[in-house]
Order: C-alpha cells, then sequence, then structure tokens
C-alpha cells in the first residue's frame, strides 16, 4: 500500500543520480534544512516510511506507544530551545491522539509541529469512507495556532517553512500540517524539487518595545511603594536570563516565579518572596508582569488574592502578543515586544540607578518569608509512618540540592502542589508540569522529550493517577534507555486511596485504584529498574542510585492513603454536591 516509498528508495540510486524524488525526501530535506533533526511519534499507514527515511537521512526518530505522548514531548522540545518539535503521527486516531498534545502546547505557547498523513482529500470530501478517514484540517484548526495542508509535492518547503515561523515567531504556539498519503508518493524533477526548499530566515524575529511605552512602564514602576515582579513560562521560554536577572537585582524588587519560570533565578535568591506569594499578590500595589498570563493560575489579577481590600493594583505588562493586554483587568502599562527586547530597553532606561523599594516593603516581605520558611520546615522535618506527601519530598529535595543540572518533571493534584513549592530549581526550563491547563498525562511525554533534548538525567515526581495516562511509555524510555528516573508517588488513588462507594456497593469509589500496586514492577517488565521505598531513606537511596546509574528507574514511593486532599490546592474550583459535603 502506501508503505511502499521507502522500499524503492533504498533499492534505487540517490534522488540525485535518478534526478527524480518524491514527497518522502522532501519533508525530510525540508525539516533538516531548517536545523531539525528529531521527530517524536508513531508509525503507520500512510507515514511509516517517512520515519524510516527520517533514520536513514540521519535524524533521530523517537517512536512512542501513544501519539499524545509523543506530542507532549515534541511540545517540550519547543519549549526548551524555541524550534518547533515536531509529532508525527498517522490519519484520523493518530491525529486525535496527537490533537491533544497540539492543543496544550497552543495553550501554553510551546511551539510544536503535528504532521500528520492523512487519506485522500476527494474522498474525505465526499465522505466515501477512506481508510481512517477524517477531516483533520479543519478538526485541527480550532486548537491550534496555524493549520496548513500541502497538495502538491513542489509545495512542502513552503508547506514546512510557514509551519516553522507560525510555531515560533510571535506567541508561539501548535500548528497542524496536514500530508495526504498520495502527496509523499509523489514524484519531481529532484533539481525543481531542492530549488522548491526554504530556508527560513529569522523565524522568530525581535520585537522591539515602543519608547514610550518603556517610559510609561518605568514610570509607573518609579512610582511604587510595594512593587513585585512576576515571572512566567514566557520569560523562562525567552532565554533572556542574563536581562531577567540583571533587571530584577538592579530594581531590588522581589519577584515570584510562577511553576515553569522556577530556576530562571534560583530559588534560593534572596529577593525571591515565593514563600510569601499569598503576602505578596496581596499586598502589593504596583506589579510587573513578565511572560506571566492573569489567568485561573493567578486568580484573574482580582478578589481576595489579590487583597482587594487593599484598593485597585497597577499591572505593569511585558507580553508579545497585544492582544493579552487588559485581559482579565486594565493594564496601566503595557509594553508589547519580546521579552529579551522588553527587559534590555527597561535596563537601559533604568541607567546606572534605580530608586530601590522601601525597606519596610522588603523588611515585610522577608519576615512573612522567614515564618513560612520555618514553619514549611517544621512540617518537613517530621517523618510519619508511612511516608507522607512533605516526607517523600524532602527526601527528593535533598537530592536534587545536589544536582542542579537535573530536569524535573511534575504532575498530579497534591503531588503537583506539594512539590511545586518543595522543590528548589536552581536553573531555567528545568522544570515541566502540568502547565495552564492543569493536564495529567504530560509525564512520560514531558520526560522522554526532556531527556532527548538535553541528553541529561530527568527526574519525574508522578501522582499515581498522573502517572497512568502515560505509563506505557515505560517501554520507550527503556528501548532508547534514558536517563529518566519516575517516582510514583502511590496513595492508591485519584488524589488520595480512602475513598469508599456512597452506594454500598462492590464496585471500587470513583478515586479508588487497586490497593498497593507495584509500579516498579512495570518498569521491570521492560528491563528497567524499579524500586519500591516505603520511607524517605529508601527513597534517597533509591533515587541516588538511579542518578549514579542513569538508567531508567521507576520508584513505587508508598504514600499514606489519607493523606492527600480532594483536588490538592484547587478545592475551591471543585463543586461539590450539597450531599458529599456531609
Ligand atoms: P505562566 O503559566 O507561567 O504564568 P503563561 O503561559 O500564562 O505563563 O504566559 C506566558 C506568556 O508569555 C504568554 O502570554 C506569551 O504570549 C508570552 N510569551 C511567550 N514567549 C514570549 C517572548 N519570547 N516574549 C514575550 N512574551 C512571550
Ligand atoms: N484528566 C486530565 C487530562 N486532566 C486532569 N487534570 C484530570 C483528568 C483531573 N485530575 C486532576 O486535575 S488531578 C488528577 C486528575 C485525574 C489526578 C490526581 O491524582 P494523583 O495525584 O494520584 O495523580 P495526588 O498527588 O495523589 O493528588
Amino acid at each position: 500500500m502506501a508503505e511502499a516509498g521507502i522500499n524503492q528508495a533504498q533499492n534505487s540510486p540517490a534522488p540525485e543520480a535518478q534526478q527524480t524524488t518524491d514527497g518522502f525526501h522532501l519533508v525530510i530535506d525540508a525539516l533538516k534544512l531548517n536545523d531539525i533533526d528529531t521527530i517524536f511519534g508513531l508509525v503507520g499507514i500512510p507515514i511509516t516510511d517517512l520515519a524510516r527515511l527520517a533514520q536513514a537521512e540521519g535524524m533521530r526518530f523517537i517512536g512512542f506507544r501513544h501519539e499524545q505522548n509523543a506530542g507532549n514531548a515534541a511540545a517540550v522540545a519547543g519549549f526548551m530551545t524555541k524550534k518547533p518539535g515536531i509529532c508525527l503521527t498517522v490519519s484520523a486516531p493518530g491525529f486525535l491522539n496527537g490533537l491533544t498534545a497540539l492543543a496544550n502546547a497552543t495553550t501554553n505557547c510551546f511551539p510544536m509541529i503535528l504532521i500528520s498523513g492523512s487519506s485522500e482529500r476527494e474522498i474525505v470530501d465526499l465522505q466515501q469512507g477512506d481508510y481512517e478517514e477524517m477531516d483533520q484540517l479543519n478538526a485541527a484548526k480550532p486548537y491550534a495556532k496555524a493549520a496548513y495542508r500541502v497538495l502538491h509535492a513542489e509545495d512542502i518547503g513552503i508547506g514546512v517553512a510557514r509551519a516553522i515561523r507560525a510555531a515560533v515567531s510571535g506567541r508561539p504556539g501548535g500548528v497542524y500540517l496536514d500530508l495526504p498519503a498520495k502527496l509523499l508518493a509523489q514524484t519531481l524533477d529532484a533539481v525543481r524539487a531542492r530549488q522548491s526548499l526554504v530556508k527560513v530566515i529569522d523565524a522568530a524575529p525581535r520585537q522591539i518595545p515602543a519608547p514610550d511605552s518603556v517610559k510609561r512602564a518605568l514610570d509607573v514602576l518609579k512610582g511604587a511603594k510595594r512593587p513585585l515582579i512576576l515571572l512566567g513560562k514566557g520569560a523562562a521560554y525567552a532565554q533572556a536570563d542574563a536581562q531577567i536577572r540583571a533587571l530584577v537585582e538592579k530594581t531590588g524588587i522581589p519577584y515570584l516565579p510562577m511553576s515553569m519560570a522556577k530556576g530562571l533565578l534560583p530559588d534560593t535568591h534572596e529577593q525571591s518572596a515565593s514563600a510569601a506569594r499569598s503576602f505578596v499578590l496581596a499586598e502589593a500595589d504596583v506589579v510587573l508582569l513578565i511572560g506571566a498570563r492573569l489567568n485561573w493560575l493567578l486568580s484573574h489579577g482580582k478578589g481576595k488574592t489579590w487583597g482587594a481590600a487593599n484598593g485597585p493594583k497597577q499591572f505593569v505588562q511585558i507580553d508579545i502578543a497585544p492582544t493579552e493586554i487588559d485581559s482579565n483587568v486594565a493594564i496601566e502599562a503595557p509594553v508589547i515586544g519580546d521579552i529579551g527586547s522588553c527587559v534590555e530597553a527597561l535596563l537601559e532606561g533604568i541607567g546606572e540607578h534605580f530608586p530601590q523599594p522601601g525597606a519596610e516593603w522588603l523588611e515585610a516581605v522577608a519576615d512573612r518569608k522567614n515564618k513560612n520558611l520555618a514553619k514549611m520546615a517544621a512540617t518537613l522535618d517530621k517523618s510519619p509512618t508511612p511516608m507522607n506527601f512533605h516526607s517523600a519530598l524532602r527526601a527528593i529535595r535533598d537530592v536534587l540540592k545536589t544536582r542542579p543540572d537535573i530536569n524535573v518533571v511534575n504532575e498530579g493534584a497534591n503531588t503537583l502542589d506539594y512539590a511545586r513549592s518543595i522543590i528548589d530549581m536552581y536553573e531555567p526550563r528545568k522544570r515541566f508540569d502540568s502547565g495552564t491547563w492543569g493536564i495529567m498525562g504530560i509525564g512520560m511525554g514531558f520526560a522522554i522529550g526532556a531527556a532527548v533534548t538535553s541528553g541529561t538525567q530527568v527526574v519525574a515526581i508522578e501522582g499515581d493517577s498522573a502517572f497512568g495516562f502515560s505509563g506505557m511509555e515505560l517501554e520507550t524510555i527503556c528501548r532508547y534507555n534514558l536517563p529518566v528516573c519516575t517516582i510514583v508517588f502511590n496513595n492508591n488513588g485519584v488524589y488520595r486511596g480512602t475513598d469508599v462507594n456512597m452506594g454500598g456497593g462492590a464496585d471500587t469509589a470513583p478515586t479508588a485504584f487497586v490497593k498497593n500496586a507495584r509500579y516498579d514492577r512495570m518498569m521491570e517488565a521492560f528491563g528497567g529498574i524499579g524500586h519500591q521505598a516505603s520511607t524517605p531513606e529508601e527513597l534517597t537511596a533509591a533515587l541516588l542510585e538511579a542518578i549514579a546509574s542513569g538508567k531508567p528507574t521507576l520508584i513505587n514511593a508508598v504514600i499514606d492513603e489519607a493523606a492527600g486532599t480532594e483536588s490538592g490546592r484547587l478545592t475551591n474550583l471543585n463543586p461539590q454536591s450539597a450531599a458529599m459535603k456531609k
């Protein structure tokens, strides 16, 4: 069937010699010309030969067990590198499996390209019932930043170029590229084909902010009595680490990192106000947002969290997307441009000296921070039996402190909320988590993407429910022998393991799992290393061994099944029926 392309290619002379080439080769040539060296995907009709050819032509093809995980790997690769990560899938169901990752990438502003094979347009459009028939282009549009279809082989170069530019320019996002089977098999003259390829020049051009917007921002900041800087994952993505650090340190303003901006400055930095988060959000009078949206994760910039009773706040917002401004509350001073250019312009405008925040504000922040840190230290010092989230995370924190270079993946409810505040990060773009949607299922995809992209150790801290969404990728981790240590916080269920069937029937409660499952044995099934850890000491030993060996490892961390709270810290978003509240 459509899988014949590469067999022909392998048995026949190189395209130059035979002077024709085909769609398969052109797609690979177009990606390589644009310095893309890795494809994450899952094969089948009509793209198996594309994956084979990618390998034959020196690219890496990382094959997954489910497309959503391949897509998540591509998305995290995009976040880490500012180059679009590539996910390759088959038609209809494969495409739809990948679409969740594409939508999540778009929501999080990660650049990626989902490339899916598709069935013939004339059959799809007449709904004549092709193999895996679906109008994929239209299905993708609402969930992607852009969606394109290529119908003629000579347009592959342009199609790939458009996809790359759309993914990374302006606000980054997910792009869908539809490649019908017939296109891949089309042949054309090799010289014309070569000429049709496009090397994208300056894919994400700098966007310099308007000087008057910079002046306005500085005026607002200078007028602040209790200023705060909020760093979002856009700031991490921008790779303007030195400028951002300079701005924070020159202004002396306390800062809060959103979860994936942790490590942009080390969490141990004295200006970090993480441990006084509620206090600074409520008390600040002027807030400088750098690559962070005022969405639900920041209580939409209003209400009690923001100390509504203290009167209105003034916001300065740096973002590349002008439509982000005034999305939830009025923004006093928008600065539109790429973060590197905007922060540089602010630094230039500041010159040698910036009026430092008043001692009263800094002391109040430090005071609250020290109190909260002392309280947290007392909680972390306890060693209950069985382990709880805190004692397990203390063990992990102490190991990771010695290896600031390690990538951390994190999802779950309690596991996410506690790990985010307990595990310090020291380097930028090393923490990858459930992000803007609070999605479960990014775990193994992000872990594989981060390991493949960085070539270095990953530790994935996973709720047992969260892990289940992508757990089959343990096989992928073992197959590519990736340095990924997965720690499953096993408390026998979603949030916790103590729920009972309120109807009294034999079925388990909606949040309950099989008790005392041995996730470590899943790892062993694929040749990886499994550990069971019931104490912080066992967890420490297992993690140290995993990191020292760099081998695929899973630690089944046994957590008190009564330790978690429903929805972690999102209890307020969880409507409960009157009957359940009793
Ligand atoms: P967080 O969840 O960490 O608060 P968000 O994903 O809500 O962060 O916000 C990221 C913001 O950063 C988005 O509004 C996006 O437009 C912006 N952004 C991403 N990359 C850049 C960049 N290079 N320059 C400026 N803004 C950027
Ligand atoms: N499905 C998807 C794709 N995303 C989701 N966020 C959910 C379902 C709902 N959900 C959460 O918001 S957290 C969570 C689910 C199912 C799992 C929590 O249980 P856990 O973590 O075992 O992973 P804790 O640490 O035990 O709370």
